[in-house]
């Protein structure tokens, strides 16, 4: 049985993350950890510290004392915010990773953080982007993302540590919001289509960028950690991606179910600079072949999982 400890647990992946870890291994078998508490379950469901990840100290104690054999690390800033402030983002990023490197060092443990979509940058090639391409991003996110794919590859080549990641495209999902990305309008859209039918697109029409739903990106998670290290080729990190859609092509799969629903577009030129250096749709070929990686939800099933779950939540 694994020992879990999870950073940045109240984000939008480790809210829904935490509980499914809790679930396959049993809840006092995940730690979660944030900067911040709240009142959620990833608080009350089991055990929960305040750790901010750039406390290596901390997070060495927490680690030792619980005997965790197996590190998520997810605290990190996304791209629209690093953009905004980037040495923060620098400063962030890359120290709480290492942190979290080092901690995994020390005390032997499997190590899984994310990479992203913002690996790429404008000369990478847009259409299929292949596993191994050209990566020199243009944003600070993107930085991070490379220097953190190679930082978890040193580790794991210079020390042994079991480190492993996927390269995340936008995740949609209807638990906790995302805050900061570039991506996050496909998940405000939901939003916005039940509570006032009508949504302003900060980004511009025709721009395609690879979507994936939460449960298939929770799923690929825990397969990729259970996954045989022998068969690991690309262990950092991983291309997947569940689809790739433009903002009107979204839009119009919610119409089908909230018939007067509108949108119209205020481009983010900060927002769209970086969807513009991003590919259209990635290729995650070697995450099929490598560890059996699967989506079961496209724009159609998600749409309609979104709105009724939103609809339940918001009372709507
Ligand atoms: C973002 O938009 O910054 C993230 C990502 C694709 O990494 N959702």
């Amino acid at each position: 049985m694994k020992k879990i400890l999870v950073t940045g647990a109240l984000g939008q992946i480790g809210s829904e993350l935490t509980g499914k870890l809790r679930a396959v291994y049993g809840a006092d078998n995940v730690i979660a950890t944030d900067i911040r508490s709240n009142e959620s379950d990833v608080v009350f469901d089991g055990p929960f510290e305040i750790l901010d990840v750039m406390d290596d100290k901390k997070m060495h104690d927490i680690v030792k004392r619980n005997k965790v054999d197996t590190i998520i690390h997810l605290a990190a800033l996304l791209s629209a915010t690093a953009e905004l402030k980037p040495l923060l983002a620098w400063n962030l990023n890359m120290g709480g990773l290492v942190n979290a490197l080092e901690v995994a060092r020390e005390e032997n443990c499997q190590f899984f953080t994310p990479s992203s979509i913002g690996a790429f940058g404008p000369t990478t090639p847009k259409d299929h982007t292949p596993q191994d391409t050209i990566q020199r991003p243009t944003t600070m996110y993107g930085v991070n993302k490379v220097s953190g794919e190679l930082l978890c590859d040193y580790y794991y080549h210079k020390f042994g540590v079991d480190t492993r990641g996927l390269r995340f495209p936008g995740l949609i999902s209807y638990v906790a919001p995302p805050g900061g990305g570039t991506t996050d309008y496909a998940v405000e859209i939901y939003y916005e289509a039940l509570q006032k039918q009508k949504y302003t697109s900060y980004i511009g029409e025709g721009t395609y960028m690879d979507m994936m739903y939460m449960p298939d990106a929770l799923q690929a998670i825990v397969s990729l950690m259970e996954a045989d290290p022998a068969k690991l080729i690309h262990r950092n990190s991983f291309n997947v991606t569940a689809m790739s859609f433009e903002p009107e092509q979204v839009a119009a799969e919610i119409r089908k179910h909230i018939p007067a629903f509108t949108m119209d577009y205020q481009v983010d030129p900060a927002r769209q600079k970086i969807a513009d250096s991003w590919p259209n749709s990635i290729d995650p070929t070697a995450a099929k072949e490598e560890w059996g990686f699967k989506a079961e939800y496209n724009l159609e099933n998600m749409t309609v999982d979104m709105l009724e779950k939103l609809k339940a939540k918001l009372n709507v």
